[in-house]
């Protein structure tokens, strides 16, 4: 037997208490050892991009000998992407909140919008921004189907975001631009890809590497197809280094673990004015002297994004006032 020998490897796929989990001797199926799941109550004690050391037993299968895997070991999460369940019973219950852990690790978010044909949708990237900023998860935006507008017009839309900070590419799946761009931001990371559908992920990642958007699509087409399954998604190694895994389940991470007064460090460029209001808890609505609105008055802040931000804060504020 092998079991004193620990192999460190990294969690490729989570599904019903079997996880994949490569090593540097191949993918090893690999349970989990029952004390971890005892001392890791509150949130999922393995998860996908979690690093891991598991112990190998040897087992006869039809004659030939297959190893397999027990995480011993969980390495400290450097990040997540989280969503929390609220407990039975609410706030009041004697449960505490679980959190659900979507990928373990990522060293990014690839947020991807379509410039047209679907129409990008704003309120939707700045929920993503929110959770990721929430998360502390760097945001990258790609902006696709330049191929369909001109540059000015595909900046008219997305330099605000370059503007406060995030990274946008631009790019084309069907005329190849920005492709090599985007790979290289991909290289040796592990990227968590979101975004609607009808985008062009699947073309993107295809444009990659050849059947990568193909596979990817499979595994969040078998998740979507009923509406209360858990959501698994997969790390998909790049040939150049690095993983991708797509996220399905982001559109519906609700606002459940956000304070409302918590939103405004979620906004990079509407919270260094939120100092400067008169009311030290305002919510930039119909105060007076509102800093933030003067910011948007003098084109510091874009109304759009002051939209979102009020949107969102409204949504967090119902969720909150009735737990
Ligand atoms: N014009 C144009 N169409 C694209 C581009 N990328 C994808 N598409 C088209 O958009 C549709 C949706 O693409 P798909 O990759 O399946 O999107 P997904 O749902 O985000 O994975 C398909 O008809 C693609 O051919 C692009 O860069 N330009
Ligand atoms: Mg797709
Ligand atoms: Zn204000």
């Amino acid at each position: 037997m092998t079991d004193d020998l620990l192999l460190d490897g990294l969690v490729t796929k989570a599904q019903s208490g079997f996880f994949a989990v490569e090593t540097p001797i191949g993918d090893i199926t690999s349970q989990v050892r029952g004390r971890l799941i005892k001392e890791r109550l509150n949130t999922d004690p393995v998860a996908l991009g979690d690093r891991v050391r598991i112990s190998l037993t040897e087992k006869y299968e039809n004659d030939t000998v297959v190893l397999q895997g027990m995480i011993e070991e969980v390495l400290p999460r450097a990040r997540a992407f989280t969503r929390q369940m609220p407990a039975p019973g609410g706030r009041r219950g004697d449960l505490p909140d679980r959190e659900q852990v979507l990928i373990a690790n990522p060293d990014q978010v690839v947020l991807v919008f379509a410039i047209a044909n679907p129409e990008p949708r704003l309120r939707m990237l700045d929920r993503f921004l929110v959770i990721a900023e929430k998360n502390r998860i760097p945001a990258v935006i790609v902006a696709n189907k330049l191929d369909l507008v001109t540059m000015e017009q595909a900046e008219a839309v997305f330099a605000e975001y370059e503007r406060i900070g995030y990274p946008v590419l631009y790019t084309s799946a069907h005329d190849d631009t920005g492709v090599s761009a985007l790979h290289n931001r991909l290289t040796d990371q592990i990227s968590a890809l979101a975004g609607p559908s009808g985008v062009g992920k699947s073309s993107l990642l295809n444009a990659i590497q050849p059947e990568l958007g193909l596979r990817v699509k499979a595994v969040s087409e078998a998740n979507q197809k009923g509406r209360h399954t858990t959501v698994h998604p997969q790390l998909f190694p790049l040939d150049n280094g690095g993983y991708v895994a797509d996220l399905p389940g982001i559109k519906a991470i609700g606002l459940y673990n956000i304070e409302p007064g918590e939103i405004d460090a979620y906004f990079r460029e509407i919270e260094p004015f939120t100092a400067m209001c008169r009311f030290n808890n305002c919510r930039h609505l119909t105060e007076p002297s509102c800093a933030v609105r003067a910011a948007v008055e003098e084109g510091l802040v874009s109304p759009a994004r002051l939209e979102s931000y009020l949107r969102l804060r409204e949504e967090a504020e119902a969720i909150y006032y009735r737990c």
